[in-house]
């Protein structure tokens, strides 16, 4: 376990980290509040072993600070306990509104303490269990099962999101709307397992186009999402009117690329897709007014004869 000992009495240091080493523990010393605290911050220790009195910054102001810290934090909270001279209920009442989660004496016995540490180096244990779970599944609440691409419910977070941030600052902004073209023919005649591939091999293409032109710098923070069936969606935040129609073609190319054989598909013999798309030179008004103006177009693309760009400005 990953200790961070916060203590200005060298002495007492001393005796400690040597007792908290021989236990197995990888003990870093700090002898005041605020280098604990950057301490802190670059080693993200399992436990935080905290001096109360100390120069510079004293134990409970570290305790704030950290946190503070914790709270700008995902699922962060280390587990403080402050080193006390005395053996009082006052200083437990004291530790816990500080922040901290316990304390200990200083001059506690080698059996106590490495018992304390067992037990926190259980709850260390299990919070970094509790960080991987959560994290594993916010990402799967925000993923599309068959593509994994974005879903719809973080689109509509994050596009939320980006459209009051542009609206605020008067950016520009783009919305492209997605649709294989005939793919209820695809499945009739490939089936519905081939149907998913497919989908998933034009979700990677147009993922890996949208990296490319956020790498490239041709926009910024785009991102795709499946917007429903084999229906997608991209956002363009802040996107001069040439990327974003230039972004629409590649998309669209890069799903002919891919060249999946789709004999019903009017005389392409290949999958294509359609783009309705819509660009504002500065975001205002409603986000819905996106979906309708992508959407129009959309039909409109499809109307044209499919596979093309139908774009908005
Ligand atoms: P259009 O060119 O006008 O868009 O024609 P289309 O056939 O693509 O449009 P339509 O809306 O008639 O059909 C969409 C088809 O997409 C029907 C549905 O079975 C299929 N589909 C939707 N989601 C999935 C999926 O997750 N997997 C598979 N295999 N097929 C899907
Ligand atoms: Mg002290
Ligand atoms: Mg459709
Ligand atoms: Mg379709």
């Amino acid at each position: 376990m990953k200790i961070l000992l916060v203590e200005d009495t060298r002495a007492i240091a001393a005796v400690m980290e040597a007792r908290l080493a021989s236990f197995g523990h990888e003990v870093t010393l700090a002898e005041n509040g605020q280098l604990a605290f950057n301490a802190f911050c670059e080693s993200s220790p399992d436990v935080v072993l905290m001096d109360i009195e100390m120069p510079v910054m004293n134990g409970f102001d570290a305790t704030n600070r950290i946190r503070a810290f914790e709270a700008t934090q995902k699922w962060a909270w280390t587990p403080i306990i402050f080193l006390t001279a005395h053996d009082s209920p006052e200083n437990l009442i004291t530790a816990i509104e500080a922040g901290a989660d316990d304390y200990l004496v200083k001059g506690i016995s080698e059996d106590v303490l490495h018992a304390k540490m067992k037990a926190m180096a259980r709850i260390a244990a299990m919070r970094r269990m509790l960080a991987i779970a959560n994290l594993k599944l916010e990402q799967q609440a925000s993923r599309d099962g068959l593509t994994g691409l974005f879903n719809r419910r973080w689109m509509d977070l994050n596009l939320d999101d980006a459209w009051e941030k542009c609206t605020k600052g008067k950016s520009s902004f783009a919305f492209l709307m997605l649709d294989v073209d005939n793919f209820k023919k695809y499945n009739d005649r490939y089936g519905h397992q081939a149907g998913d591939d497919c989908l998933r091999a034009v979700a990677h293409a147009i993922e890996t186009t949208i990296t490319e032109t956020n790498v490239e710098g041709l926009s910024k923070d785009a991102f795709a999402a499946r917007y429903g069936g084999e229906e997608f969606a991209v956002v363009m935040p802040r996107v001069t009117a040439s990327a974003y129609a230039n972004t629409a073609a590649r998309v669209i190319e890069s799903i002919r690329k891919l060249a999946i054989p789709h004999e019903q598909n009017a005389s392409w013999g290949i999958v294509t897709a359609s783009i309705g798309g819509c660009h504002r030179e500065s975001a205002s008004g409603p986000v819905a007014t996106l979906f309708r103006d992508a959407d129009e177009a959309l039909y409109r693309a499809k109307d044209r004869g499919r596979n093309c760009c139908e774009l908005v400005e």
